[in-house]
């Protein structure tokens, strides 16, 4: 496939970038996306794994406490790398969107992509000059490919058919790399790395845009990561709730007004599993936060190089993840524990609970569990250290933040195809510790999960139940269904999402 060539691409710099490009350079992008992870998991968000770089993110930035994303690994891509809703920009096509390389290469930015992309044409069919990483949804974290490597097991996996890997613009149906010690998420870092170095006397700055794997099941990890955290999950779901949420309250991302959610109805007490029972659920959640771990290592290790080529004070860095905590089950070696490469088995609904507290639901639904997500800021001179806004964000907002920024403009067309306007606005105001006029209205739809939030009010419907609706100013957690009180505001929303989704078919 070819490149296809963009309409207007001219530098349009608005007042922001005047102001710092008589000073300074544009700013280098980093942009961090990690999969399946659960709004509470990480440490600066009440969780108790091990993620001290991304810690120190928070700590020497900002971090949102309403931000939003699509509620599922493909639609969010879509969304995030082309700032329209994935479901008027043709999903896994993108057809009717520039993605933000696209945007971003024109206005002088090399534009580098290591880790998983989940959409139909290759990202250097898509603006990306380099790429390496799963092109597909998910794979096994040692051996992405189908066949065993000699003296190991027969990777294990999902689907009979291979996943595809690619490696610039060439895609592998089947990767089996022969190094014994291939891991996914360290893979990934390394290429990111590799290109820093590659780059590191270029004048341009870069994008880097890296979406993980980690911690999407399968439930692979190397044994020292999870050894450091065997036994810990000993304590039980229903404990590490009460202690996530009593930790989210005592840093102030979370106020004591609202409830934490009660333990969902698919999982059962703790304290009615047998011993054993326990062990193989600690093992589960001790394999989870390995790879967390890790990805955090990782992460540290691409920020070192950022800092050794001595570009980490002129660098934009964001962090989120794609969706809420997943309780798919997809386990296809369900006698096989956990960590190694024949094994194929994810948390569970159990585990997926506790990661998203303090809300309720998961991944592919669009309760708070679902499509809330961690979003941190960092970018030394401009954001203030250790804030914390509740101002409401969406995954939207990214492409218009990159513009504003790099001083790119929008195309109005890309090869032959009239684009559709972008749906969000730029997080620069924010980062600058303003408050910017908040968005209107925001819609979600996944399937047949579909909601729409409005100022404080959010309407949410998941199959085929009625819409309910939350205040969410005096129910963050969504435990009080307003609906049969407020049948008008109920009408009122319902007009909103069906004219938002005829608008977004047309
Ligand atoms: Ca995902």
């Amino acid at each position: 496939m070819k490149t296809v060539g963009l309409g207007v691409a001219s530098l349009a710099l608005s007042g922001y970038s005047k102001a710092v490009s008589s000073n300074t350079s544009r700013p280098n992008i980093i942009l961090i996306m990690a999969d399946d992870l659960g709004y509470s998991d990480i440490g600066c968000y009440g969780g108790e794994i091990r993620t001290p770089n991304i810690d120190a993110l928070a700590a020497g930035g900002m971090r949102f406490t309403q931000f939003y994303n699509c509620a599922k690994c493909s639609p969010t891509r879509a969304t995030i790398l082309t700032g329209q809703h994935d479901q008027a920009v043709g999903v896994q096509n993108m057809e009717h969107g520039a993605t933000f390389a696209e945007v971003l290469r024109p206005a002088g930015y090399l534009t580098i992509i290591s880790g998983k992309w989940h959409q139909k044409p290759l990202p250097t069919t898509r603006g990306f000059d380099r790429y390496y990483g799963l092109a597909d949804g998910c794979c096994n974290y040692w051996n992405p490919g189908i066949k065993a490597r000699p003296g190991e097991p027969k990777p294990g996996r999902k689907r009979i058919e291979p996943r595809r890997w690619a490696i610039e613009g060439k895609a592998i149906m089947g990767y089996t790399p022969e190094d014994k010690n291939f891991y996914t998420t360290d893979a990934f870092a390394d290429y990111a790395i590799a290109r820093l170095e590659e780059y590191k006397n270029e004048t341009k700055p870069f994008l880097l845009y890296m979406p993980q794997t980690a911690p999407h099941y399968p439930l692979h990890a190397w044994p020292e990561d999870i050894a450091r955290h065997r036994g810990k999950y000993k304590i039980g779901w229903d404990k590490l709730r009460q202690q996530r949420y009593n930790r989210q309250i005592e840093i102030g991302m979370f106020n004591p007004k609202y409830k934490l959610s009660p333990r969902d109805e698919r999982v059962p007490s703790w304290d009615s599993l047998s011993e054993s029972e326990k062990d193989q659920f600690d093992l589960k959640m001790a394999v989870y936060a390995a790879m967390v771990d890790r990805m955090d290592q990782d992460i540290g290790r691409v920020f070192a190089k950022v800092k050794e080529i001595g570009k980490w004070d002129n660098t934009l860095i964001l962090f989120l993840a794609d969706n809420g905590g997943c309780p798919e089950t997809p386990d296809t070696t369900p006698d096989i524990p956990p960590g190694p490469v024949e094994s194929y088995r994810s948390v569970g609904p159990e585990w997926a609970n506790a990661s998203n507290t303090p809300y309720r639901k998961y991944k592919s639904t669009d309760y708070e569990g679902g499509n809330h997500t961690p979003f941190i800021a960092y970018w030394p001179g401009v954001i203030k250290a250790g804030t914390i806004t509740d101002q409401v964000g969406h995954i939207i907002d990214i492409m218009p933040t990159f513009m504003e920024i790099a001083g790119a403009e929008y195309p109005d067309r890309i090869g032959n195809k009239t684009l559709k306007p972008l749906a969000g606005k730029s997080l620069l105001p924010v980062f600058q510790g303003k408050r910017r006029k908040e968005h209107d209205v925001l819609y979600w739809q996944y399937g047949k999960a579909k909601a729409v939030r409005a100022e404080n009010w959010k309407l949410v419907k998941l199959g085929n139940a009625d819409w309910e609706l939350y205040d969410l100013d005096k129910d963050r957690t969504e435990l009080y269904n307003l609906a049969s009180q407020q049948p008008q505001k109920v009408k009122q929303m319902t007009e909103l999402w069906e004219n938002w989704w005829k608008e977004c078919k047309k």
